[in-house]
């Protein structure tokens, strides 16, 4: 810490406490988590949860989500890579386990105009039926 590496810090703390409150975790998400509300989870690791959506959008729909807290994919940083790709090989894995051998869309959506409703950064997987593109 101090110098430069100071500066930097001082700045996202001061990004941190600019934000909305409604857009900073802990969200419903920590919850699911640490089991003060129940979910169906399809799988976990010590790195991320991947459980069925409340309100599902196709037959599957399920959220891969990581334990810690992102609050949403533009405030991800170089240091989240490897979390974010495990995200995805979850996402992949468990897509082959619910049976989606003929394919299936991830979803992130981002702040406002990306229509996100839970700021804990997460991976929709919907698939068994056709999709459409473009998205709504
Ligand atoms: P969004 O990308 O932030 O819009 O997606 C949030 C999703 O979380 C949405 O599909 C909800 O149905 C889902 N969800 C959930 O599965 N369980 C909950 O308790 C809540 C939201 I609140």
């Amino acid at each position: 810490a101090g110098g430069q590496d100071g500066e930097v810090q001082k700045a996202q703390q001061a990004a941190e406490a600019r934000k909305e409150p409604g857009q900073r975790p802990p969200t419903i998400f920590s919850k699911i988590i640490n089991r003060t509300i129940q979910a169906d989870i399809l799988y976990e690791d010590d790195k991320c949860l991947a459980f069925r959506d409340v309100a599902p959008q196709a037959p599957v729909h399920f959220l891969v989500i990581p334990k810690r807290p992102i609050p949403r994919l533009s405030h991800a940083a170089a240091g989240d890579t490897e979390l974010l790709g495990h995200l995805l090989v979850v996402a992949s894995q468990t897509a082959k386990v619910e049976g989606l051998e003929d394919g299936y869309r991830v979803v992130i959506n981002d702040g406002k105009q990306g229509a996100q409703s839970v700021y804990h950064l997460h991976l929709h997987v919907l698939g068994g039926r056709q999709m459409g593109w473009p998205p709504g």
